[in-house]
């Protein structure tokens, strides 16, 4: 009867309508004569979910029953973007539901624009998992990712006379169709309390953790639909719940509303993703979030595991986890108490499983954004925890005393603890020491950890451990989703919709790179994206642009290390430089149009004075008409997935020109190349690795070298360098109060005078300005131009994250595919 009843309804345009029709009237509650664009968009999603609910149901199962080894990836941040039009693209479903929603009166773009974005992640390090979610599920792998589902997501940013304004992201306002509450699913997460000690049957000491606080974690699943395949794995996120455990006492005694206030702090828990990026902040409550769901996660986890009915000893070879950062850390102490005190295992017997279970990546070398969290406040919240940190080290530094006698200096350097008042707990050296590999994001950065940061590590484990995975972007989203027309040209002329899931097999564009015809429609749809973001730009900025213009673009997290500053500076400096000229001579400038888009930690102060200087500047330079309208400045405000999609395939020049040694990778770099998009960029991260394979005629790297970089720094701060007499002009021209009061501007300023100019601003000036004038002139030569980006697109096989997650599962997880 079950199988009978399990009608197998195709996707053809007739189903769908039935389907959105049916959604309409039920799910939605109303009447099929009175929609709008919002309730149409969720009455398609509501119909694609039904699909997707189909397939997950299938994919799980089948893995239930193969029972293959399976990956888990730990990512506070999950940075999804919308959803419909990535799920109707995977699932094939596009064409069919495009007609189906146009016959009954709208539009399929009108209908995708009323999507939210899912918003839980700052930036690189977010995205990542979302593009890696995504290779997975296309790959076949039996992997499902864990996170926080949380209440806002990263805030939304406007703009209030040039400076940014936060606002709380509610996203989940009107209902989310993209999970499926499982509100039976749950897991109890204690916090506080005490251990206690007794002595078992077999005379061992064993603890046990009594805690004070108890939480609810309850599980949201959101599908992930592979392309091209009918796997489809999962997210699981955890919101907070209070448990529900009255206290009659306490509300007899009158303490009713005491007792809700302890309620709600319950969810609290996972109200908020944290804004900062690349900047400690050891807030309390984010290492709860942390404990909150790594308990949750392993708690399941493990779980499964037990179902099947192995032994402990195979736990590696049926687990592979992967911890993205240090923010999941508190897992591989998760895990040994699991084992140790709930299991019963010998310590060492446990630590071996644990060791080989995890794996690590580091995202970053700024020292700032290293995690360590005090001492006091893991015992307070966690005391059992932190015992076992304290003997993980204790063990971990007798071996490297055995290897190293009387080595204090080295002890002190590896040590878990950093001996200090308070004393606190380095969550990179547990990470490191708790896993069997550690991994940075790009070749050079994957040299860097191993030199700087990991250096003393290297010496105890020797090299073997530390490995480099570079990472990738998915093809789907960022070529075939976000630039439609350069997604069917290139299907059209290579002959199939293989290079979605080959990227290499771009190569073969090569051919027509001087090919008149094909270079012609590459220029057209180039055309039509600067088109569409210029309609963008001047709905939500007010600004218009020339869409024949060079569009030379900036867009990620405001940080000092980006040096958003050095650019905004270039840019007074070609504005002043075009209020020299002629107008004779202004006619041979090639017009530009700088486009910055960024959100900034609300707490990070220069940060923020950089979106002013922007905004400042854009309004002196914009509002001229003496230069011609060969310049333009734009700063599009609230950057986010969505507006990705519409900047990255229009871009002739992206800009990636942090200090070199500092951007551990940069994925947007790979974005904007894989959609015919030139780099301007220093020899930092994988803009290295792009170099390589797009060759140099088609980038301009520019500025010193990471092994220049302390060199410099100590020169700043023992003598006095003179600034780049360029940059000085561009200085005096800020403090002649010509982009409004010069004093708003003097902590920035300051930065690069009595801060000895830490991110070398000055010291890469010159060779920046070289460069830019290098793309001026190449930029000249259009059908060049177009030669190169046609290169660039073709030569960007490497950086599809299918290459990535595959290097991940040979090398790291050991992890087959397992198809449904
Ligand atoms: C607050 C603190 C603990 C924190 C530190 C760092 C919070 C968030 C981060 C995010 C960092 C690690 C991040 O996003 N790094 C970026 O990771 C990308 C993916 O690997 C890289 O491409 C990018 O270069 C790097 O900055």
């Amino acid at each position: 009867l079950w199988e009978k009843c399990a009608v197998n309804e195709n996707n053809d345009k007739e189903n769908f309508q039935r389907s959105f029709v049916r959604h309409v009237t039920t799910t939605l509650a109303r009447s099929v004569y009175n929609i709008d664009n919002f309730s149409a968009y969720q009455a398609t999603a509501h119909t694609v979910r039904d699909q997707l609910i189909k397939q997950w149901n299938e994919t799980q199962q089948s893995h239930t029953e193969a029972d293959p080894k399976r990956v888990y990836y730990l990512s506070l941040e999950f940075l999804l973007g919308r959803s419909l039009d990535n799920a109707l693209l995977n699932l094939g479903l596009k064409e069919n539901f495009g007609e189906g929603v146009k016959d009954l009166g709208f539009r399929m773009e009108d209908v995708l624009d009323e999507e939210v974005d899912a918003a839980l992640g700052n930036g690189g390090l977010g995205r990542l998992a979302a593009c890696y979610m995504d290779s997975l599920a296309s790959l076949d792998y039996p992997a499902w990712g864990y996170g926080l589902r949380y209440t806002y997501g990263i805030f939304q940013q406007r703009l209030n006379d040039g400076y940014q304004v936060e606002f709380p992201d509610y996203w989940l306002n009107f209902d989310n169709p993209w999970e499926l509450p499982r509100l039976d699913v749950t897991v109890d997460v204690q916090f506080g309390g005490s251990v206690n000690k007794y002595t078992d049957e077999d005379g061992r000491v064993r603890h046990v953790w009594e805690g004070n606080d108890v939480i609810k974690a309850v599980a949201y699943d959101v599908p992930i639909p592979g392309y091209g395949t009918k796997n489809c794995i999962n997210i699981r996120l955890w919101s907070s719940k209070p448990k529900r455990q009255f206290d009659l006492g306490r509300f007899n005694a009158g303490e009713y509303e005491q007792a809700v206030q302890e309620q709600m702090q319950a969810e609290n828990i996972t109200a908020v993703l944290y804004p900062n990026d690349n900047h400690m902040v050891g807030k309390e409550l984010r290492l709860k979030q942390q404990y909150f769901w790594v308990a949750a996660s392993l708690h399941d986890i493990v779980r499964r595991f037990i179902k099947t009915g192995k032994p402990w000893s195979k736990f590696p070879d049926q687990v592979a986890i992967q911890l993205n950062d240090t923010h999941p850390t508190l897992a591989i102490v998760e895990l040994q108490r699991i084992l140790v005190d709930l299991e019963g295992l010998k310590w060492d017997e446990a630590w071996d499983i644990v060791t080989r279970t995890f794996a690590f990546t580091n995202h970053t070398i700024l020292p700032e954004a290293m995690e360590k969290w005090p001492v006091p406040m893991v015992a307070y919240l966690l005391p059992r925890h932190m015992q076992i940190i304290f003997d993980v080290n204790l063990f971990f530094l007798q071996k490297v005393e055995k290897l190293f006698p009387d080595d204090r200096d080295l002890l002190a350097k590896l040590s878990i603890i950093e001996e200090a008042t308070p004393q606190f707990v380095r969550m990179a050296h547990l990470a490191i020491v708790g896993s069997h590999q550690v991994n940075g994001v790009a070749e050079l950065h994957s040299n860097l950890i191993k030199t700087t940061i990991f250096k003393d590590f290297v010496k105890f484990y020797g090299s073997e451990k530390f490995t480099n995975v570079t990472n990738g972007i998915t093809p789907r989203r960022w070529l075939h989703q976000a630039n439609p027309k350069l997604g069917d040209l290139i299907t059209e002329v290579l002959g199939s919709k293989n290079w979605l899931k080959d990227l290499s097999s771009l190569n073969q564009l090569e051919k027509f790179a001087d090919d008149k015809e094909f270079k012609k429609q590459w220029v057209t749809v180039k055309r039509s994206n600067k088109v569409r973001l210029a309609e963008y730009i001047k709905t939500h900025t007010g600004v218009v642009v020339n869409p024949n213009a060079l569009f030379d673009i900036q867009v990620k997290r405001i940080h000092e290390y980006k040096r958003q500053f050095m650019n905004i500076l270039s840019v007074i400096h070609r504005y002043n430089s075009l209020k020299k000229m002629s107008s004779e001579e202004r006619c041979d400038v090639v017009k530009r149009v700088i486009i910055f888009g960024g959100k900034a930690a609300p707490g990070y102060y220069i940060a923020k004075l950089v979106i002013k200087l922007i905004n400042s500047v854009a309004e002196v330079v914009n509002k001229d008409e003496s230069i011609d309208d060969t310049l333009k400045v734009v700063f599009i405000p609230d950057y986010n997935v969505s507006v990705a999609e519409i900047i990255i395939p229009a871009s002739d020049i992206s800009q990636h020109i942090s200090t070199a040694g500092t951007e551990a990778s940069g994925t947007s770099n790979m974005k904007f190349v894989l959609n015919g998009g030139l780099i301007l960029g220093t020899v930092d991260g994988a803009n290295i690795e792009i170099h390589e394979e797009i060759g140099d005629d088609n980038i301009f790297m520019f500025g010193n070298l990471a092994d220049q970089v302390e060199d410099l720094r100590h020169a700043h701060r023992y003598r006095n360098v003179p600034i780049d007499p360029a940059l000085q002009e561009v200085i005096n021209d800020i403090e002649s109060g010509h982009f409004g009061d010069s004093r708003i501007f003097s902590p920035l300023i300051n930065t690069l005078t009595i801060g000895k100019d830490y991110y070398l601003i000055s010291d890469d000036f010159g060779s920046y300005l070289s460069a830019q004038n290098l793309v001026d002139e190449a930029y000249k030569n259009q059908d060049d131009w177009t030669r190169k980006s046609i290169l660039c697109t073709a030569r960007m096989g490497k950086f599809s994250s299918d290459r990535a997650i595959k290097e991940y599962a040979n090398r790291i997880w050991n992890a087959k595919p397992c198809s449904t």
